[in-house]
């Protein structure tokens, strides 16, 4: 089964994505999302000018021998750009090589190990109400996990609030529609990225306030999430991670920026809430010296920014040694096609912790037509062979590329660049 096309989509239903699709010589047809956000021209161009046309006639079905020939043989290895491009090949065979053997792509990764994969997901709000509220809309809609992010007094807008009390994530759709899109995502249509402020110390005094007042008014049992967006050096992340503890969080993501794995150590140290970190690493090497040292508690990286299904399922088993678990990155910037890919290794490993779901507007499910579902707490995979995702080009052709950019930070005090 040889390749005979690849080929590179760039377009922006409810937000832009980038996707490949190969076609083989009898054929088959598999689906890749190469999308990283901000950067989607760089990866579109990595995959179209340079490995699209390595692939041609190679042997559909060696996806192990492929994998390792882009990341050995491009001699520039690791690097977002890079193994998003790879981990869009990888899907794709994977993809193809489940539809060859008539079956869900869970099956062919040793099976379902669970009923379906549990996920969490967004609440938000300026004020504690707001949050409260935001909360029981998840909860009506299934959710049995939930991160909590809120705004800072004194700040005028912070990571993951909703910019207007009215916006819902994922509801944007049509032309037109681009602020409200984007109120969530957090990525802008424009071509310059809005500025956002920041002051940790507002920060860190106010946020054990209102995971004291989430617990008091939702009790002990909700699995409450909450990501520190790379923003805190590591004794502020210590000093935080022990002042949540008795709000008993499933998680803190991303505390510090995360490049210093070595922050990981001290934090360790001072606190025993969780720790989930990995969305911006892409190789087994990121995680390493944390699985080792057993600094983690939960792995971020999706199959997208991962390098692919065949590294992440490498990963996530070398974390099982240590009773590490999955807990893969799942905003909107990952298409339907990444969603599927995770949701796929998510069912078949043994250490799956969580997800999170973040679902796409109806302009993006219109295009992917993704069939997993999700109801009480758990997203489920279909039943048709591969991925059980489409792709609808001609539907996709109608929403055009835009420039979007993620938000920068800068100190409020000052006006220091910050990590956002
Ligand atoms: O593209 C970057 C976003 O996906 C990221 O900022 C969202 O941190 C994020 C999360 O946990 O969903
Ligand atoms: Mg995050």
């Amino acid at each position: 089964m040889k390749i005979a096309k690849a080929e590179v989509f760039v377009h922006s239903p409810g937000r832009n994505f980038v996707t490949l699709r190969i076609t083989t010589d009898d054929g088959l047809v598999g689906l890749g999302d190469a999308t990283v956000n901000g950067r989607e021209l760089a990866v579109a161009a990595y995959l179209r000018d340079h490995l699209a046309p390595m692939l041609i006639g190679r042997d559909a079905h060696n996806i192990e021998d492929t994998w390792q020939y882009f990341y050995r043989g491009s001699y520039w290895r690791r690097g977002p750009i890079t193994m998003t491009a790879i981990a869009a090949i990888d899907m794709a065979l994977w993809d193809i090589k489940a539809k060859a053997a008539n079956m869900p792509l869970y099956q062919l990764l040793g099976g379902a190990s669970r009923e379906g994969c549990l996920a969490y997901g967004h609440a938000s709000g300026r004020e504690f109400n707001e949050i409260f509220d935001s909360i029981r809309e998840h909860q009506e809609k299934g959710y049995k996990a939930i991160r909590v992010q809120t705004a800072i007094p004194g700040l005028n807008s912070v990571y993951g609030v909703a910019a207007s009390a009215n916006a819902s994530a994922g509801s944007g759709s049509g032309k037109g529609a681009s602020s409200e899109r984007y109120d969530y995502e957090p990525a802008r249509r424009s071509t310059v990225p809005v500025e956002e402020e920041w002051d940790t110390r507002a920060y860190l005094n106010y946020i054990p306030s209102v995971f004291e007042a989430v617990r008091n008014e939702f009790g002990p049992d909700l699995p409450l999430l909450h990501d520190g967006h790379h923003r805190l050096t590591p004794i502020q992340a210590a000093r935080l991670g022990k002042s949540l503890e008795p709000y008993d969080l499933f998680w803190l993501e991303d505390l510090t920026p995360a490049e210093n794995t070595d922050a990981f150590r001290l934090i360790r140290q001072h606190t025993t809430t969780p720790l989930a970190v990995g969305e911006i690493f892409n190789t087994i090497y990121d995680y390493k010296d944390l699985f080792e040292e057993q600094l983690i508690d939960y792995v971020r990286s999706p199959v997208s920014h991962g390098g692919g299904i065949t590294p992440l399922k490498k990963i996530f088993d070398y974390a099982a040694v240590y009773q590490i678990k999955s807990g893969v990155h799942g905003p909107t910037d990952v298409s339907p096609i990444g969603h599927a890919a995770s949701l796929h290794l998510g069912m078949a490993i043994h250490n799956y912790g969580i997800s999170e779901y973040m679902q796409h507007s109806s302009d993006t499910n219109d295009v992917f037509q993704p069939e997993y579902t999700f109801s009480d707490g758990l997203i489920r995979p279909g039943t048709s062979p591969g991925l059980g995702v489409s792709y609808d080009e001609k539907l996709a052709s109608q929403f055009e590329y835009e420039p979007a950019y993620l938000p920068v930070n800068r100190l409020k005090v000052d006006g220091t660049m910050h990590d956002w």
